[in-house]
């Protein structure tokens, strides 16, 4: 049995040169994981939690009290820690600047969906806690700029999410490889269940929201036709499996083998998903464990994020079912 703490310190040691601050953001994310795991594993016994907050983020969502709460955790541990210089997050309008002698001191950002999915928990559905950390290119001992933002998804340093479902699992990478751990609350600690975990090159799944189906672009729509029709050499008709939760779905997916996808739709003409906290770290675990995610044609870790908020369309998933979808995607342009 191998506790993530254990392993932080294990791989920390691979590299002489590590000050231990990745270590330290890994582990106030653990913390943050634990804490939110609790109330929301308790959400349903008080009122208090459950609901909406009565406000917006700056996408226009009704805030959830959950969200909000996961928000101010991760905010807390991390500025607790000290190891990370500034923080982004789908509930925070703008960048925070951690500026302390030690924020300004740091090396790391941080961007975060602190809870996606959220809608999610009123109706006992799983959500996610996604993250994503970059090195800042900004001078060391001054406040972090937008630009330390802006840095394209294949910049990233790490990388994972934390799965609050029928067990609580965090996924995380920092560039060698995926690794899932377990979470066994009567221990307080996460075990690693799931070493060097790989997206299988082909699955049988695919996750679309199909009530826009007449919205979606014309690839879409023949590839999702495509997916339904019966050819026992290639194992179709796939399932389609829509959780209504990223997290899960990549999670399946990441497992069993599958494609997610949220396309442009006549609702979110430029797609639904925000590529700075959800689609970079989830492409970039996606290939890390041998699968692939692009915005429908190109690598979705080379796209130049130019707004904080800015939405992709996002398809993530096994290599195989990503390259058909690009071959529909592009036969129909
Ligand atoms: P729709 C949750 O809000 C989220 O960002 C993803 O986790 C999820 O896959 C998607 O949106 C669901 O969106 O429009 O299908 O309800």
């Amino acid at each position: 049995m191998k506790t993530l703490g254990e392993f932080i310190i294990e791989k920390q040691a691979d590299y002489p040169n590590a000050t231990g601050e990745l270590s330290g953001i890994l582990s106030a994310i653990r913390l943050s994981a634990k804490i939110i795991h609790r109330d929301i594993n308790r959400a349903g016994l008080t009122q208090d939690i459950l609901g909406e907050a009565g406000d917006e983020n700056i996408q226009g969502e009704a805030q959830m009290k959950l969200d909000v709460f996961a928000n101010e955790t991760m905010k807390k541990a991390l500025m607790a820690r000290g190891d990370v210089a500034g923080f982004a997050s789908e509930e925070d309008d703008s960048f925070i600047a951690f500026d302390t002698e030690r924020g300004r001191n740091a090396k790391y950002i941080l961007m975060t969906d602190p809870l996606d999915g959220s809608s999610n928990i009123d109706v006992n559905v799983s959500v996610g806690t996604i993250f994503s950390i970059y090195k800042r290119i900004s001078p060391i001992g001054s406040p972090v700029t937008l630009e330390d933002f802006f840095q394209k998804g294949r910049q990233q340093v790490a990388a994972g999410y934390v799965t609050y479902g029928s067990s609580t699992m965090l996924v995380y990478t920092t560039g060698n490889g995926v690794n899932g751990f377990t979470y066994d609350p009567s221990l307080g600690l996460f075990i690693l269940s799931h070493p060097e975990m790989k997206m299988p090159f082909h699955g049988k799944y695919y996750s679309i929201n199909e009530g826009q189906y007449v919205t979606f672009p014309e690839g879409v729509k023949k590839f999702i036709k495509y997916c339904q029709e019966e050819d026992p050499t290639t194992k179709r008709p796939y399932s389609s499996r829509y959780i209504g939760s990223l997290v899960s779905d990549f999670h399946r997916n990441l497992l069993k083998g599958g494609i997610y996808i949220y396309p442009t739709s006549t609702s979110y003409p430029k797609g639904k998903l925000r590529l700075l906290y959800e689609g970079n770290p989830m492409a970039f675990l996606a290939e890390q464990a041998g699968g692939k995610a692009t915005d429908g044609t190109h690598p979705i870790l080379d796209i130049q994020p130019t707004e904080l908020h800015q939405r992709v369309p996002f398809f993530v998933g096994s290599t195989a079912m990503v390259d058909k979808a690009k071959e529909f995607i592009e036969a129909s342009a």
